[in-house]
C-alpha cells in the first residue's frame, strides 16, 4: 500500500512548513497524514473506484491534498514537496529524527547557531553552545546528546513491526512461484528481535535461476546489490536490505537453522557438533571421519541429533538456552494463540482513533474473551484525558454496550498518570469504581533512580493499580528508559497483585526481554497488551507475545492467557 508513503510525505511537508514559519497548514497536513495512516483501504483503490472525490472523503483531505495524492499515485512524486524540500539544507531532515527535536527547536538551532545537520549539532554540543540558547538549558543539551547516541546505535535497523509486514508480503509473492519447494523467513526476523538489520529468506528449489530472477523483479525491490547462484541481495523500496538463499531440499533443515542464527548460538552449536565427532554447516550435519551427511527431516531432528531438545527461534541467542536444552529443561513458552484478551485499549474518548463500539467489535472478531477500555486520565490534556465526570459517562456507556454482548466481558478501566510525586491523577473514589487501572509514567522521565523508585512504590502501595503500563517508557532508538530499581518494583508488584505490562506497540516493546526474564524469575506476572489507539493496532499483539517469548515467559506467567474467572480472581474484580 502506498498509504504509508503518502502519510510520511505529508508529515515531512508539515515539518518543513513549520520550519518555514507557515501557520495552520502544518496541522492540516498532520491531520491528513494521521487519517491516511489508519485507513483500511488502499489510496490507489479509492482513487480507482471513486476518483478525487473518493479521496476527499478521507477526514482532513480537501481538494488541494487530494490533488497531491493523485499526483503521487500517477507520478510517484509530489513536485511541490520536492521544491519545498530543496529550499532547506538536507541535513535538517536528519535532525527531525532526533528525539526531543521537533521543527520548532530545529528552527532555533538553524537560525541562531547555523546548525545544518547532525555534524553541526554535535559540534555545537561539544562547545556547549546549546545550553545558552533561550528555551534549551544544560539539561536539554545533555538529552540531545543522549538522543544522538541512541540514534547512531540504531542506525540502519528497522522495527520488527515495520519489517515483518514487508517480509510477509514478499513471502506471499514468492510462495506463488511453482519452482519454490520450501520457503521460510530466517535471521533476526524469525527470531522476532525487536529491531531487524535485514530481511533474510531461505528457499529450496531445483531451479535457482528462476527464483533469483523472480526475487530481483519483485515490485518492492529498488536496487539489486548482488545476484548469484545461491545468494542474492537487494535493497527494498522501504530502504531495508533483503537477502535470499536458494539451496536444495536435502539442505533445508540445517540451512534454516544456520540462517536463523543468531551467530553466537550457531557457533555454540557447531562446537557441540565437533565434540560429538560431527561437523555442522549451512549445508548439513556430517560425520567428521568420512564427510557423510546425516539426513535431517527438520530443525527438531537436528537439535535432537546434537543431544538437545528443540529450541524455539525466539530463544536462540546463546543466553543459557543451550545448557537447558541439554537437560531437556527449557520452559514451554507462551503461545501466540494463548492470548484471551487485551487490557490496554484507547478509544475516541481520549486520543484513540476508533470508537468504543468499533474497538469492542474488533475484539469480538478476534474472539477475545475479555478486554479493558483504558483511556488516558485528565493530566494527559493533549491526549484529551478523561476527568471524573467523563469517566462516569464512559462507564455507563460500557454497561449499556455490555448488556448487548454475551461473548465478551468489557472491563471498565483507565490508564492513569503516575505523577512525579507518586500521586495518581484520579481520586480514589473514581478509581475504585473501575475494574482495571493501569498506572503509567508519562512525564518526569528524568528523575533519579531513587526518586523514580520511590514515586512508583508510593503509587503502587495505594492498592489502586492493577497494571504497571509500559514500565520503562522507552521508545526504541529514540527515547531512553526511565530508571528505577527493578527488585524493589518486583516486590511491590508481587505484594499488590500488579502485573507488569509488555506493551506490544512496535516502537515501545516495553518491557525488554531481559527484564521480562527477570520478572518471571521473580514470580511477577506479565500482561501482554497492545495499547491500541485504533482497531488496526490489535494486530500488534504478536510483537508483544514474541517479546514475552524472548523473555522466556510461559503461559502461566502471562495473565491475559487466563480464563475470565481466573483473571477476575487475580485482580480481585467482582
Ligand atoms: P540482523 O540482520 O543484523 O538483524 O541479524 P541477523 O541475525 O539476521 O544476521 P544476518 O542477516 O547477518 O545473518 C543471518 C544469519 O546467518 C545469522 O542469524 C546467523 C547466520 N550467520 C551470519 N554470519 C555468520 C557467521 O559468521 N557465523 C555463523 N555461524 N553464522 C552466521
Ligand atoms: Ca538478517
Ligand atoms: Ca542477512
Ligand atoms: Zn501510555
Amino acid at each position: 500500500m502506498i498509504n504509508d508513503e503518502v502519510a510520511r510525505i505529508f508529515y515531512e511537508i508539515a515539518d518543513v512548513l513549520e520550519l518555514k514559519d507557515v501557520e495552520w497548514k502544518p496541522r492540516a497536513y498532520r491531520k491528513a497524514a494521521q487519517a491516511i495512516e489508519s485507513l483500511e483501504k488502499d489510496l490507489v483503490e479509492i482513487y480507482k473506484n471513486d476518483g478525487t472525490k473518493g479521496l476527499m472523503e478521507i477526514p482532513g483531505v480537501g481538494e488541494a491534498l487530494a490533488k497531491k495524492i493523485v499526483e503521487y499515485i500517477e507520478t510517484k512524486k509530489i513536485k511541490g514537496y520536492e521544491r519545498l524540500k530543496s529550499s532547506l539544507p538536507k541535513g535538517l531532515f536528519e535532525l527531525m529524527n532526533v528525539m526531543g527535536l521537533g521543527p520548532s527547536r530545529i528552527k532555533v538551532l538553524y537560525k541562531k547557531l547555523n546548525v545544518k545537520g547532525l555534524k553541526d549539532l554535535e559540534r555545537a554540543i561539544k562547545k556547549h553552545k546549546i545550553s545558552h540558547l533561550e528555551g534549551f538549558g544544560l539539561k536539554s543539551e545533555e538529552n540531545i546528546q543522549k538522543a544522538i547516541e541512541l540514534k547512531k546505535k540504531g542506525k540502519g535497523r528497522f522495527l520488527l513491526g515495520n519489517a515483518l509486514p514487508i517480509a510477509e508480503n514478499i513471502l506471499t509473492e514468492l510462495k506463488k512461484l511453482k519452482e519454490v519447494n520450501k520457503i521460510n523467513i530466517g535471521g533476526s526476523l524469525r527470531r522476532m528481535q525487536e529491531t531487524i538489520g535485514d530481511i533474510d529468506f531461505l528457499v529450496t528449489s531445483s531451479s535457482r535461476k528462476k527464483i533469483m530472477d523472480a526475487f530481483t523483479k519483485l515490485p518492492d525491490v529498488s536496487r539489486v546489490l548482488a545476484k548469484g547462484e545461491t545468494k542474492t541481495m537487494v535493497i527494498l523500496k522501504q530502504g531495508i536490505q533483503s537477502d535470499i538463499r536458494v539451496l536444495e531440499d536435502k539442505n533445508y533443515a540445517a540451512a534454516l537453522q544456520y540462517f536463523t542464527g543468531n551467530k553466537e548460538h550457531n557457533i555454540a552449536l557447531r562446537s557441540i557438533a565437533i565434540k560429538k565427532g560431527l561437523k555442522l554447516s549451512e549445508y548439513g550435519l556430517f560425520y567428521k571421519k568420512n564427510n557423510k551427511m546425516i539426513p535431517l527431516k527438520s530443525e527438531q531432528e537436528l537439535y535432537n541429533k546434537l543431544g538437545l531438545s528443540y529450541i524455539e527461534p525466539e530463544l536462540r541467542q546463546n543466553n543459557g538456552e543451550i545448557e537447558l536444552a541439554k537437560q531437556n529443561k527449557l520452559p514451554k513458552l507462551v503461545d501466540y494463540r494463548d492470548i484471551k484478551g487485551d487490557l490496554h485499549l484507547h478509544t475516541t474518548y481520549s486520543d484513540g482513533n476508533s470508537s468504543l463500539i468499533d474497538m469492542i467489535n474488533e475484539a469480538r472478531r478476534l474472539k477475545y474473551k475479555y478486554i479493558a477500555i483504558t483511556d488516558h486520565s485528565k493530566a494527559r490534556a493533549i491526549a484529551n484525558g478523561l476527568n471524573e465526570s467523563r469517566i462516569l459517562k464512559q462507564i455507563n456507556e460500557i454497561k449499556k454496550l455490555q448488556s448487548k454482548f454475551n461473548d465478551i466481558k468489557i472491563f471498565t478501566g483507565m490508564e492513569v498518570d503516575i505523577k512525579s510525586n507518586g500521586e495518581l491523577d484520579l481520586d480514589e473514589g473514581v478509581l475504585k469504581k473501575l475494574d482495571i487501572v493501569i498506572g503509567s509514567v508519562h512525564s518526569g522521565f528524568k528523575q533519579s533512580k531513587e526518586e523514580m523508585t520511590k514515586c512508583l512504590v508510593r503509587a503502587f502501595e495505594t492498592g489502586l493499580v492493577n497494571i504497571f503500563g509500559h514500565p520503562t517508557t522507552r521508545l526504541i532508538n529514540t527515547r531512553p528508559e526511565i530508571q528505577f530499581d527493578f527488585n524493589t518494583i518486583f516486590k511491590t508488584c508481587r505484594e499488590n497483585n500488579i502485573a507488569l505490562e509488555v506493551d506490544s506497540f512496535p516502537e515501545r516493546l516495553d518491557l525488554k526481554d531481559i527484564y521480562i526474564k527477570n520478572a518471571v524469575d521473580n514470580d511477577v506476572k506479565i500482561v501482554v497488551n497492545t495499547d491500541s489507539h485504533h482497531t488496526d493496532h490489535f494486530r500488534f499483539i504478536k510483537y508483544g507475545v514474541s517479546q514475552a517469548r524472548r523473555g522466556w515467559a510461559t503461559k502461566k506467567d502471562v495473565i491475559n492467557t487466563y480464563r475470565l474467572r481466573d483473571i477476575k480472581k487475580f485482580f480481585n474484580i467482582k
